[in-house]
């Protein structure tokens, strides 16, 4: 029985639309979504590859198709017909191309303002800012203060009901968390489920960037500059912090731990960091006075459970941690 060729390719068309469809959805290539805004992210990587899927099929199909159908038969010496262009097939294929781009155009602007980059000085002026001579932008850390500073990873009314606030600390080659409500600091990052997290990121020395896969977010940490970031974590588990800025010899090894955990087990961790600070705070107060010390030496003692190196700890701005 012969198919007529318009009902085959009508068949071919469904079979590579399911085809796309489906891979769109299960492609496997991302890792897990491990917070709030990852999904927005995803939806956008997922509708690309469904379309790229569809192309790689219909290009590689076609160039498969034509091998076979029109290779050259044995005996067979004549020159293929000569064609001088198709116009209605350049202007498809144009066409297709340019409502592609723009539908991805259109969805991806649509997710960056979900996720408040498009207004990232939202609701403050420029008086909030406070600028020091050779420091960082001074950081407005109450809660209800509004963003003074380059942030993507919330929209602007979200932005003021940020929950836990994280001074994020970059420079060659670690990272510094701490945290201004409970006097922590930390060489790895907790976080508890379902609250909203806003960090404000600096640079001590020069520009890394702050990057969690799991998250889908990434933002750069300028020195001189507070920039922030803002998500809330959604699934348990441990993933890495990685630098994903040049920032000199041992940029491969900028790498730490995020730890995302109930928020029993987050109180916990903030408590029992709390007694070993306080406990170790004891045991100088007899010794020495930490106000003559500088700040690297004040926190050398720690450098080996953070798992700092001691030229690390070296080029923290000694302004830096007193806030
Ligand atoms: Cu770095």
């Amino acid at each position: 029985m012969k198919i007529p060729s318009n009902i085959s390719t009508l068949i071919a068309g469904i079979v590579l639309t399911l085809v796309s469809l489906w891979y769109g959805q299960n492609h496997g290539l991302l890792p897990v979504a491990a917070s709030e805004e990852a999904s927005l992210v995803d939806g956008l990587f997922n509708l690309m590859m469904t379309i790229s899927t569809g192309l790689f099929l219909i290009v590689q199909g076609v160039i498969i198709y034509c091998v076979i159908r029109f290779r050259r038969r044995p005996g067979d010496m004549t020159d293929g017909p000569p064609t001088h262009g198709n116009v209605p097939l350049e202007i498809l294929w144009t066409a297709i191309p340019a409502i592609i781009v723009l539908v991805i155009g259109v969805y991806s602007f649509e997710v960056y303002n979900a996720m408040g980059g498009l207004d990232p000085m939202a609701g403050h002026g420029m008086q909030a800012m406070k600028k020091m001579p050779g420091s960082a932008l001074a950081a407005t850390l109450d809660s209800d203060t509004q963003q003074n500073a380059l942030g993507i990873g919330a929209s602007p009314e979200e932005s003021s009901v940020a929950q836990i606030q994280i001074n994020v600390t970059g420079l060659q080659f670690a990272w510094i968390f701490s945290y201004p409500d409970s006097g922590v600091t930390s060489g790895e990052l907790h976080v508890p489920i379902g609250r909203q997290v806003k960090l404000n990121i600096s640079a001590n020395d020069v520009i890394h960037s702050f990057w969690v896969p799991e998250f889908r977010l990434k933002q750069d940490a300028i020195p001189g500059s507070e920039t922030q970031l803002q998500f809330t974590p959604k699934v348990a588990g441990t993933y890495s912090v990685i630098c994903a800025e040049l920032c000199g010899s041992y940029h491969g090894s900028m790498k730490t731990q995020v730890i995302v955990e109930t928020p029993e087990e987050f109180n916990a961790w903030i408590q029992s960091q709390q007694e070993v600070a306080s406990f170790d705070n004891l045991d100088r107060a007899v010794a020495v006075n930490p106000a003559e010390m500088s700040t690297a030496k004040f926190l050398a003692p720690y450098a080996a459970q953070m798992g700092i190196n001691s030229n690390t700890l070296k080029q923290i701005h000694p302004s830096h941690h007193e806030i």
